[in-house]
């Protein structure tokens, strides 16, 4: 089962994501945490993707899909499912994606996508700026993220759509304990 965890910033993919790899035996696959890893260990990729994260902005297409392709058939050898949390951000990133999982005879299965208001992404980013001081979650790069999101990433959601692949759309405010039963409850539904 190949299951796409979807949100704007802050949102609460990895939040969620973290609950659900538990819960369903999925292998957790966040592109985010990759990137900061490579940052910290100062790899090539990671002198690439830094500077471009700390602005807000995505990092190229190519770079991600190559780190994706790496990856997932690791992941899907670990477990029952896996989970994507921040892939695909661009529909040229889902069209790659289709094509690694066409290649192996899979699909996309479901789309989990977490719906917040934009006042409260930016309050929970910049309150987890004060708590972790993550070098992306400044006001600027905030801003940057959101316009980034509207621009390429919501058409993630109509390629899925017109695929076909179903797509359950979650409220993502609340608590993280009254959000996870929201989307317990999705993936109960879907997988009826
Ligand atoms: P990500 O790591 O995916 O970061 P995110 O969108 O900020 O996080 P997320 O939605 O997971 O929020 P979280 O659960 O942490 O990406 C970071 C950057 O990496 C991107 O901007 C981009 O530059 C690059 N990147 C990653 N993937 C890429 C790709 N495919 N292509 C190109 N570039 C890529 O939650 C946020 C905060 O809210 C936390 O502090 C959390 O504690 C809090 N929170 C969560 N749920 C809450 C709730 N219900 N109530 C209150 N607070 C909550």
């Amino acid at each position: 089962m190949i299951s796409i965890i979807f949100g704007p910033p802050g949102s609460g993919k990895g939040t969620q994501a973290t609950r659900i790899e538990q819960e369903f035996k999925l292998r957790h696959l966040s592109t985010g945490d990759i990137l900061r890893h490579e940052v910290a260990l100062g790899t090539p990729t990671g002198k690439e993707a830094g500077r471009i994260m700390a602005a807000g902005d995505l990092v190229p297409d190519e770079l991600i899909v190559d780190i994706v392709r790496g990856r997932l058939p690791e992941a899907e050898a670990e477990a029952a499912g896996v989970l994507l949390d921040g892939f695909p951000r661009t529909e040229r990133q889902a069209r790659a994606l289709d094509t690694m999982l066409a290649d192996e005879g899979h699909q996309a299965d479901l789309v989990l996508a977490l719906e917040v208001p934009e006042e409260a992404l930016v309050e929970r980013l910049l309150h987890r700026a004060e708590v972790e001081g993550r070098a992306d979650d400044t006001r600027e790069a905030i801003e940057e993220r959101m316009r980034e999101y509207h621009h390429l990433t919501e058409a993630v959601l109509r390629h899925y759509r017109q695929q076909g692949v179903t797509v359950e759309m979650i409220d993502g405010t609340g608590s993280p304990e009254q959000v996870f039963e929201r989307i317990r409850r999705a993936i109960g539904i879907s997988s009826r």
